[in-house]
Order: C-alpha cells, then sequence, then structure tokens
C-alpha cells in the first residue's frame, strides 16, 4: 500500500471516531422534559455524528488543498486538466447514497416510534374519543398516551388550543378553564387538540422537542407526556405576522398536587373533577 493510502485510511479512521465521540459528548440540546425527546434526540446523535464527520472531513481538505496545492514560486497558466476515475466516481456516488437512505429510513422509524403514523385520536371532555366523521389534518401522538386512551380515556388530560395572532389560549373543557398558560402535571398524557383564529402556527416546546403546526380550519392533534417538572417556553415557530417573535407562552409542568391546586383554583365547575 502505497503512504497516502495508509494515511487516508488514518485519517479516515480518526475522523469516524472523532465524529462519534463529538456526537455522544457535545451536548447542544435543552433539557429533556418529555416522553419523545429522548427518541428524538437518539436522532439528532445520529444527524450529529454524521455533520461532524461531514463538515471537519470536508473543512479538513479545503484547508490540505489549499497548502499543499498552493502556488509555487514562478508557475504560471492552469493546472493539470485530470479527468475520468470510475471508482472514485462510484464511490462518492455510493457512500452519500447509502448515507441518505439510512437517515430516511431511520428517521421514518423514530417518527413513527413518537406516535406520528399511528391513527390521531383525542379525548373530548366527555371523555370519549372524537367523532370519527371529524377530520384531523396531522399531528403526533406518543405511544404511552396512545395505549391510555385505548384503556377508556382515563388519566389523559384533554385540552384545546387556540392559535391567533400573537397568543396561544389554552382550554381545560372539564374544568372550563382559560388560560394564558398551560399547565400539566408531571407524567400524565395530555392530548391536546389545536385550531387557528387566523393565519398559520405552530405549537414548539423545544424541552419537548415537539413542534407541530396549528392551521386554521384544520384541527391538529398533539399528545405527549410531560417527564420533568419545570417551566418551559412554548414558542411560535411559524412566521405569522409582525409580532410573531413575541408569541410565546409557558407550559408549566407540576406536581400532580399542584396540579390539581391550580385546576380547583381556576376551575369554574369545581364539582367535575379533571
Ligand atoms: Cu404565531
Amino acid at each position: 500500500m502505497s503512504p497516502t493510502a495508509i494515511y487516508t485510511i488514518l485519517a479516515s479512521l480518526i475522523l469516524t471516531i472523532g465524529g462519534i465521540w463529538v456526537g455522544n459528548n457535545v451536548n447542544l440540546l435543552p433539557v429533556v422534559a418529555s416522553s419523545n425527546a429522548p427518541i428524538y434526540d437518539e436522532l439528532f446523535k445520529v444527524l450529529f455524528i454524521i455533520g461532524t464527520i461531514l463538515f471537519v472531513g470536508m473543512f479538513g481538505l479545503v484547508v490540505y488543498s489549499l497548502i499543499k496545492f498552493r502556488r509555487k514560486p514562478g508557475q504560471i497558466g492552469d493546472g493539470l486538466a485530470i479527468e475520468d476515475n470510475l471508482p472514485l466516481e462510484i464511490f462518492w456516488t455510493a457512500v452519500p447514497a447509502i448515507i441518505i437512505l439510512f437517515v430516511g429510513l431511520y428517521s421514518y422509524d423514530i417518527y413513527d416510534r413518537m406516535g406520528g403514523m399511528q391513527t390521531l385520536t383525542h379525548v373530548n371532555h366527555d371523555q370519549h374519543a372524537m367523532a370519527p366523521e371529524e377530520k384531523v389534518w396531522g399531528g403526533i401522538g406518543s405511544s404511552s398516551s396512545q395505549g391510555l386512551m385505548q384503556e377508556g380515556s382515563l388519566g389523559t388530560i384533554p385540552v384545546e388550543v387556540t392559535a391567533m395572532q400573537f397568543a396561544f389560549l389554552f382550554h381545560y373543557p372539564a374544568g372550563d378553564i382559560i388560560s394564558g398558560e398551560l399547565h400539566v402535571p408531571v407524567g400524565q398524557p395530555v392530548s391536546m387538540k389545536m385550531e387557528s383564529k387566523d393565519v398559520i402556527h405552530a405549537f414548539w416546546v423545544p424541552e419537548f422537542r415537539l413542534k407541530q403546526d396549528v392551521i386554521p380550519g384544520q384541527p391538529t392533534i398533539l399528545n405527549f407526556t410531560p417527564t420533568r417538572i419545570g417551566k418551559y417556553p412554548i414558542i411560535c415557530a411559524e412566521l405569522c405576522g409582525p409580532y410573531h417573535g413575541g408569541m410565546r407562552s409557558t407550559v408549566v409542568v407540576e406536581d400532580p398536587e399542584d396540579y390539581k391546586n391550580w385546576y380547583m383554583k381556576n376551575s369554574k365547575k369545581p364539582s367535575l373533577e379533571a
């Protein structure tokens, strides 16, 4: 083997190991606060490894070429015209094709595991599944909340979300509570039916790793289970007008006891407990 081949193999090896190390040790994401988040983070880790290898590899090659092949004193005219290297061309076509196919299939699998491919259901305040004729555009339902809903919808908290320029409104049908903040108890599945009053908005909680469009005239569903007590920002992730940047709210994930207190204090129907 020529020394160049050995150096190439060695550099690729270091690059791959380095990329895997970075993917496993550099954390760019906020805290994990829903049952969806760890699933999503697996995909992010794989993409981050691939991205690191590509970025460092290509940047390294450019810097290497700039130094190694720079014009030498007295050198004039064009460089050598090099064309046709069939093995190389097969290699740089096949490798990206395999990577893209893998990323595509893997993302699909993650989306499925997060409940994106399941038939969407949402609990209404009378604890019945949504009427079948009601059309829902799309959304994500985590498998845990889906399972609970099939067991008679007990324990799932239904919330109706209305998005408008430039606010989110949360309505708890069971207690007839209208709130500007989303309150949810930790560990309990929440099922949100979202509708927009005007333009397309998007409900995004980075700590939940969840983002769902809110579309006028076509309700969307988002099911999730919060797993960590705390306050997290809700951000509109769809450019929806001049004050889009200010369209924020908060999701308060509380201890079930605190949630109950908040609920009882705000409920207009205290006899009907959630
Ligand atoms: Cu918006």
